[in-house]
């Protein structure tokens, strides 16, 4: 599928998937979703590749969904064709991990799909919101459950009652940012933590994504126990054994993914 809407790059092992409508500060298109999702499915399917990054450009991560595309759809076609649904939540689904690196507006749509990500790396322009109340309706994928879980039900209200933005000095003090860097540095950052994750083996990186993700799902007692199976289940793999030699060998380890 050629892309219209978005560009990928590989370098090495990470894939940049970088949001490109730069017109439409990043709006979401159906098209943009669909081409998003085709290539996070063909990037998964890659086995060269073994960490993702989502971006956008300096101004705009993404300034939400297509207000202008969306705004004419009556309730039966958004509740019948299951309105973007699908494309929206393929990152969701990816099993390798997928980092965001956000400069400038990520708002409605725009901050959940960044919600939807591993973790999120700001630039200090970036700004996070889900106006969505400003123009008649609400958060339509995740916006009021990712951001409760993330910032707490006082910041959560607010933003989204209101659709005050936050700054990413803001965003770092609630959670919802690993950290901020300056704009400048923000992809040479996020490719120095892409680069780390991607020369570590990739299914210990997947059992640790699965066990954080499934806090949000289960009680703590549950979450322990499911963690204690994947650790357990670490020592079946040959990249225990060699990072644990490795280790004890004081030499760099050499994982194999198996
Ligand atoms: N949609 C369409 N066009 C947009 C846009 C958007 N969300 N945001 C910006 N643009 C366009 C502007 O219309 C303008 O186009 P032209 O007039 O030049 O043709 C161009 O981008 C530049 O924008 P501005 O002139 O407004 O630039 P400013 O610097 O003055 O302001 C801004 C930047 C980001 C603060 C402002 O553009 C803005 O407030 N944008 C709208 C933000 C917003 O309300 N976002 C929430 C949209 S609702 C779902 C999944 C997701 C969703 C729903 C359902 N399912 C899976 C069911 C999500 C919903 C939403 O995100």
């Amino acid at each position: 599928m050629a892309f219209e809407n978005i560009l990928v790059e590989k370098t090495g092992a990470v894939a940049v998937i970088r949001l490109n409508r730069p017109k439409a500060m990043n709006a979401l298109n159906g098209q943009l979703t669909a081409e998003l999702a085709q290539a996070l499915a063909e990037l998964e399917a890659d086995d060269a590749v073994r960490c993702l990054v989502i971006t956008g450009n300096e101004k705009a991560f993404a300034a939400g969904a297509d207000i202008k595309e969306m705004k004419d759809r009556s309730f039966m076609d958004v509740y019948k064709t299951e309105f973007i649904t699908s494309t929206w939540e393929q990152v969701t689904k990816i099993r390798k991990p997928a980092i965001a690196a956000v400069a400038g507006y990520a708002l409605g749509g725009g901050c959940e799909l960044a919600m939807m990500c591993d973790f999120i790396i700001a630039a200090d322009n970036a700004r996070f919101g889900q106006p969505e109340i400003t123009i008649g309706t609400i958060p339509g994928s995740g916006g009021t459950q990712r951001l409760t879980r993330f910032v707490g039900k006082s910041k959560a209200m607010e933003m989204c009652l209101t659709g005050r933005m936050m700054d990413a000095a803001e965003a770092e003090r609630a959670g919802l940012v690993s950290r901020v860097v300056p704009l400048a540095e923000l992809m040479a950052e996020t490719m120095k933590a892409a680069e780390k994750i991607a020369s570590l083996s990739l299914p210990s990186m997947m059992m640790a994504k699965e066990a954080i993700n499934r806090a949000y799902e289960t009680t703590l007692a549950e979450g322990v126990r499911f963690e204690r199976r994947l650790f357990h289940a670490t020592f079946a793999t040959e990249d225990q054994k060699e990072g644990m030699s490795a280790f004890s060998e004081k030499r760099p380890p050499r994982f194999r993914d198996r």
